[in-house]
């Protein structure tokens, strides 16, 4: 939920995912991609882990960003510990820490033998959100690790938004909303639409709140999404 405080805006952005999808890497690189200031956020302290010695996720990463077009504007970015076991944490992060969440990322691992476990995340984050997702809660999908071999593509994962219905038909209102199926890499030196993405949620969120009162803005005359920028 979009938090004022001090006459500064706060927007909570989760990445949300399976263990090992790499939503701690995307953060991490997103750190690197924008700590020089040139992007449209910065970097305003340090990554906050809290993690095993085996790197996987224990309870959350928190990164938080600051917009440099609008310096009011701040990026509370978490992201959640994907093991199975740990639904109770992810909704704790979800729904506590800070703030309830405006903006999901979803993080899929696209190495075909894990389709599986990626639908099952999908259905719990669709649990979690009481379908308030695209509706209410702006949403997209990286399927990542695209640099490996035998992975899915978008419309593999476009069909599975269909049947789960988080995917609107041209015709519908929600239409503009269905959200963007970007494949990337998370690896620093392969980087691959790690800040274009972020980028879009970001905007997303911002449009969300501003034109639609924290619902995804329908009346057309007011979703001209190329006026707002981070
Ligand atoms: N090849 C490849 N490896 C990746 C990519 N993204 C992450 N990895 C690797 O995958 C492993 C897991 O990445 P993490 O970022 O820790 O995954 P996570 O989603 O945070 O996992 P949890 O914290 O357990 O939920 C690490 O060894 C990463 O280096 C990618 O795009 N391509
Ligand atoms: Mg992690």
């Amino acid at each position: 939920m979009v938090q004022y405080k001090d006459g500064n805006i706060f927007l909570k952005i989760v990445y949300y995912g399976m263990a090992g999808s790499g939503k701690t890497t995307i953060l991490e690189t997103l750190y690197k991609l924008t700590k020089d200031g040139k992007k449209e956020i910065i970097p305003v302290s340090d990554l906050q882990k809290i993690d095993r010695t085996s790197g996987a996720t224990l309870y959350f990463d928190r990164g938080i960003f600051q917009s440099t077009k609008k310096r009011k504007v701040y990026y509370r970015v978490y992201t959640v510990a994907g093991q199975k076991g740990f639904s109770s944490l992810r909704i704790k992060v979800f729904d506590k820490l800070d703030a309830e969440t405006d903006a999901v990322i979803f993080v899929v691992d696209s190495q075909t033998k894990f389709f599986e476990d990626n639908i099952e995340f999908l259905l719990e984050l669709k649990n979690i959100t009481n379908n308030k997702l695209i509706k209410e809660i702006p949403f997209i999908v990286m399927l990542n690790k695209q640099d490996l071999k035998e992975i899915i593509n978008d419309k593999d994962f476009i069909q599975i938004l269909k049947q789960e219905k988080l995917w609107y038909e041209p015709r519908h209102d929600l239409y503009i909303w269905n959200p963007l199926v970007y494949k990337t890499c998370a690896l620093f030196e392969q980087e691959k639409d790690i800040y274009r993405s972020f980028y879009e949620i970001a905007r997303r969120t911002g449009l969300y709140h501003i034109y639609g009162d924290g619902e995804a803005p329908v009346d057309k005359k007011d979703s001209d999404t190329s006026i707002l920028t981070l």
